[in-house]
């Protein structure tokens, strides 16, 4: 980082949620009709799964929650505190106090809305060789209401960003705050970001996802989350370059900032479609010995991506940035990293 940035530069609003980790068998996730690679709300059914995993797996707690994860590796790669600003609802307890610990660690700036009679959300992530099953209890997280960023002082907080980044994880939670911030950044003309974030958002939450969408200038995904988008649109073809361009081609509001998909893929190749035009960027594959778990690597290719967005770098950079995120949170435990970041 050679220059100074704006303080808040850019919001993000998530689930704040502790991760719970632990390397399970196979018959595990078989027995709660999970599969690998899941990423899902918790039904009663699933509850249990948090005490097995303590009592019986020894896991480990980790910082979690989509957005939060990106917003922590974008400042670790910054290396200047608050740049980035955090709004999501949390309990009053020891869970909320670890989140809060670790992300201003990190140098994020906070800035929880607290239910005091709910607990803080937790994800159980169980690890199966390189693939990760989450399944989040959303808890307090559930609870975020948009008059948290009514207040004045948050308030301020939105109105001042340059750059807005919401998941799709958000849409099962509070809508109208996501269609607030879209319209700020609409009225602004400010870069408004969002990710697809799961296969069931695009199966169980598709009106809101639709109503949000021309509002967004550039929407991130993987390879399951954009076949699912596509298999409730119906959309004939399930070939990724293909469902890139028609994401692209939606409504807009803003038309003169012609919408940008960027879509991963594991190990292959990361997509920008812009346009008609598919450009692809290749990605470093780490030996099996070299992986720790796969846990958070999405969000940590939009942590990248948004450090170097924000500086205004090209989006090729911005995309080598993400990539070098990725594989280093493979490394290392669920989305946490070690050491100075080595981005140049
Ligand atoms: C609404 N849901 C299901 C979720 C999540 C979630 N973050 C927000 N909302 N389900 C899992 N996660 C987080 O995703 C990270 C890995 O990409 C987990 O907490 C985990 O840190």
């Amino acid at each position: 980082m050679t220059s100074t940035l704006q303080e808040g530069i850019l919001v993000g609003c998530g689930n704040p949620l502790l991760d719970i980790s632990a390397v399970v068998p196979l018959d595990f996730l078989q027995k709660y009709s999970m599969n690998e690679d899941d990423a899902i709300l918790a039904e009663d059914r699933h509850m249990p799964i948090y005490g097995e995993l303590v009592q019986g797996y020894q896991a480990e707690f980790l910082a979690g929650g989509s957005v939060q994860n990106s917003l922590r590796i974008a400042q670790w790669i910054l290396r200047q505190p608050r740049v980035a600003v955090f709004f999501g609802c949390v309990g009053e307890d020891r869970y909320a106090s670890i989140l809060k610990e670790k992300a201003q660690a990190a140098g994020l700036d906070v800035h929880y809305q607290v239910k005091t009679d709910v607990p803080t959300g937790t994800c159980a992530v169980l690890i199966t060789g390189t693939h990760r099953s989450l399944c989040a209890n959303l808890a307090a997280a559930n609870n975020f209401t948009i008059d948290h960023l009514e207040e004045p002082s948050n308030k301020a907080l939105v109105d001042n960003a340059q750059y807005y980044y919401i998941s799709g994880f958000f849409l099962t939670v509070n809508p109208p705050s996501i269609m607030q911030v879209a319209a700020t950044a609409h009225a602004k003309q400010r870069p408004f970001l969002m990710n697809l974030s799961a296969p069931f958002i695009s199966q169980f939450y598709m009106a809101p996802l639709l109503a949000a969408l021309p509002y967004v200038d550039i929407i991130f995904g993987n390879e399951a989350e954009a076949q699912a988008f596509a298999e409730a649109q119906q959309w004939p073809s399930g070939d990724l370059r293909e469902i890139g361009k028609r994401l692209v081609a939606m409504e807009k509001k803003n038309p003169t900032r012609p919408r940008i998909a960027i879509l991963t893929q594991g190990c292959d190749p990361v997509l920008l479609i812009q346009q008609d035009s598919v450009q692809e960027f290749p990605v470093t594959k780490l030996a099996a010995h070299e992986i720790v778990d796969t846990n958070g690597a999405g969000d940590a290719f939009v942590g990248g991506f948004l450090s170097q967005f924000v500086q205004g770098k090209s989006l090729d950079v911005c995309i080598r940035c993400g990539n070098y995120a990725a594989g280093h949170i493979i490394k290392n435990p669920g989305c946490t990293y070690s050491g100075e970041p080595e981005f140049v």
